[in-house]
């Protein structure tokens, strides 16, 4: 086994935000780490941060069977076992009511919050109940939890990633691997420029005069749960900054 003592991270999404800061986290920590996303530019930056020797990177895909088979025959190929993947590619798309939202939007959130998430899991999970040994962490929402007004498909995209995770844990029951759904409220990445396609004043409209979460913060939230002694499963982690609360429920009038 090549592997030796280090631990291995596979984490999609790592270009920005929540994943980029998870692979600087556990990598300062000792980790090895293989980065994923399509805009290999940043990837190639992070890898530059961390030093080659702790950090693999590949142009990906979450939602290309072509990228995901590619992945798994990379790892078999080095013989590298995997310790934890963190499903954490994911991205919003519009923030309009229902019967005006994009569909293409839609679809989009779904073959990549949803059908990307689930092919990963699915194509990484083998060799994990093989070894006995692999922790899964998805990153949900709080989206999928409380709904807001425009939340519709990428909530429910997210609502979905509960779900999953839960099953997971009790298709798995007995096999030592570990699930975590962490469903984190509003931070400050690039999910808002994302979500109203590049519009960078509505973007930072979101985050003015407020604080929210931060990349780093999700990072220690994952870096906990996988530091868990492996008697411990942590199911999910609920967290918001401060100033973000619950709106009362609305009664509309005539
Ligand atoms: P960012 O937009 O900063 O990062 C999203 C990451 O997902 C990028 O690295 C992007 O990489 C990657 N990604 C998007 N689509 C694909 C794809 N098809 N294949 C591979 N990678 C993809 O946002 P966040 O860091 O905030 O978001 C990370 C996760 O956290 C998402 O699942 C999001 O839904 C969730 N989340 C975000 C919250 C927030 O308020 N920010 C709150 C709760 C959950 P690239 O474009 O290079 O492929
Ligand atoms: C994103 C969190 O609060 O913007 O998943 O819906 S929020």
């Amino acid at each position: 086994m090549t592997q030796s003592s280090r631990k291995l991270a596979v984490i999609t999404g790592a270009s920005s935000g929540f994943g980029r800061a998870t692979a600087i986290k556990l990598a300062q920590n000792g980790w090895q780490i293989v980065a994923l996303a399509r805009r290999v530019d940043r990837i190639e930056s992070l890898q530059k941060e961390l030093g080659e020797a702790n950090c693999q990177i590949k142009g990906f895909d979450v939602r290309q069977d072509a990228d995901i088979r590619a992945l798994v025959d990379s790892l078999k190929s080095q013989d590298l076992s995997v310790d934890l993947l963190v499903n954490n590619a994911g991205l919003a798309l519009g923030l309009d009511s229902a019967d005006k939202a994009d569909l293409n939007d839609w679809q989009t959130m779904i073959d990549t919050n949803i059908t990307g998430l689930v092919k990963m899991t699915r194509a990484l999970l083998p060799d994990m109940v093989a070894a006995k040994k692999g922790h899964i962490v998805n990153i949900g929402s709080i989206a999928g939890t409380y709904p807001y007004p425009g939340g519709n498909a990428y909530g429910a995209t997210k609502a979905f990633v509960a779900q999953f995770s839960l099953n997971l844990r009790a298709d798995l029951a007995g096999t030592g691997i570990r699930v975590t759904n962490i469903e984190p409220g509003l931070a400050e990445s690039e999910f808002s420029l994302v979500r109203f396609h590049g519009d960078k004043n509505k973007a930072d409209s979101i985050y003015a005069g407020v604080e929210p979460l931060t990349p780093t913060d999700i990072a220690e939230s994952v870096f906990w749960c996988a530091n868990q002694p492996a008697h411990v499963n942590i199911n999910r982690i609920e967290l918001m900054p401060t100033c973000q609360s619950f709106a009362p429920l609305t009664i509309s009038k005539e």
